[in-house]
This record gives structure tokens, C-alpha cells and sequence, in this order.
């Protein structure tokens, strides 16, 4: 079960300029900053809105930290833009268990450790028609479904 929008990931160069431009043109503000050293990335949370379920859902601004990371890779490739879309739900590992049955590759053998105490897993675009999703299970999630 997906129960909201959770991020959507937007790559970009310079997280601090990046940041001033959302902050600037829509008045969004930082929610939280993170170094995700298994992911590569710099990230902030601009949190855009609550939720009935209890989540948020927040703009997530990647920037890179090394070459040889998926964001950096996609810069390289595309340049600075919409990266991957993040949907929440109470229990990634059954969700990702489901999707798995319908065909889609998930790139992840075990859910990972996202921003914010998450928990995350990644299905492979070509699957997904050209779209990188992300699975996320905020922290605290799994009580409230419970
Ligand atoms: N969205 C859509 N398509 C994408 C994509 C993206 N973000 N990244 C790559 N692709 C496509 C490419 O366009 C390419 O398509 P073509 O073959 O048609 O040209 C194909 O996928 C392969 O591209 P690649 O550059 O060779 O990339 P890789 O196969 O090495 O890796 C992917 C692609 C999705 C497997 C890799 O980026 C990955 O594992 N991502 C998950 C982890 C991640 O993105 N972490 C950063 C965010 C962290 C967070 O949100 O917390
Ligand atoms: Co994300």
C-alpha cells in the first residue's frame, strides 16, 4: 500500500543555491540536511506539506559527493533536474515484495537507510517507464499503520 507522495528528488550541482531558489521563489524552507555517504549525496528536505496518514511530503535536493555516485552520474548525463519520485508507505519491504511479483527489478536485495531515519529502496527505471521510484517507510511509519 503507497499512501502518499513522500519527495521528489531533484539533482543539482550547488545544494546551497539550489536551496536559495526554492527558498527565494516559493518561500520553502529547510526541514533537514544530511550527508548520505552509501548514496553519495548532500541532500536537504524542504517540507512541502503534511499529510492525513501522518507523513509529509517534501522536496529532496540532491547534490553530489563523489564522481562515482547515481547523482553525479545523472548530472553528467542529463544536467541538473527531476532525478526520481519517492512514494511513503508503511512497510517497504512487503511493498517492495509486491512489486517484485509484477516484474519490476528492485535494486536494492535489502531495504537501505534514507534521510531522516527511513527506510528506502530504489526500482529500476526501465521498469517503471523511464521514471526512478523510490519506496520509503519514514521512521515511526510502521506504529502508526500498526
Ligand atoms: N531516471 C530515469 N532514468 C534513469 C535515471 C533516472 N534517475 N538514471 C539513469 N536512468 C536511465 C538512463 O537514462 C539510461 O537509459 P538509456 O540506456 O535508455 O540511455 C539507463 O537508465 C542506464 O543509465 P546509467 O547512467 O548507465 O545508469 P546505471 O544503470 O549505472 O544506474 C540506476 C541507473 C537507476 C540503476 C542507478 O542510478 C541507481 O541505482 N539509483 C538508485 C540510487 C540512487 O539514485 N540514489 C540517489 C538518491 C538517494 C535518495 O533518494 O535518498
Ligand atoms: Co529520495
Amino acid at each position: 500500500m503507497l499512501t502518499r507522495i513522500d519527495h521528489v528528488g531533484i539533482a543539482c550541482h550547488s545544494l546551497d543555491s539550489t536551496i536559495d531558489f526554492y527558498r527565494r521563489t516559493y518561500g520553502f524552507e529547510v526541514a533537514h540536511v544530511e550527508v548520505n555517504e552509501e548514496q553519495g549525496v548532500r541532500e536537504a528536505m524542504l517540507r512541502v506539506n503534511g499529510t492525513d496518514d501522518g507523513g509529509a511530503s517534501y522536496l529532496q535536493l540532491l547534490e553530489p559527493i563523489r564522481e562515482d555516485s547515481p547523482v553525479a552520474a545523472f548530472l553528467a548525463r542529463k544536467g541538473e533536474g527531476v532525478h526520481h519520485i519517492a512514494f511513503g508507505t508503511p512497510d517497504v519491504a512487503a511493498e517492495a515484495g509486491s512489486v517484485a511479483e509484477n516484474g519490476v527489478r528492485v535494486l536494492d536485495a535489502e531495504p537501505r537507510r534514507g534521510t531522516m531515519g527511513s527506510t528506502i529502496t530504489f526500482l529500476h527505471p526501465k521498469d517503471c517507464g523511464g521514471v526512478l521510484t523510490e519506496l520509503v517507510q519514514a521512521a515511526g511509519d510502521d506504529e502508526q499503520a500498526g
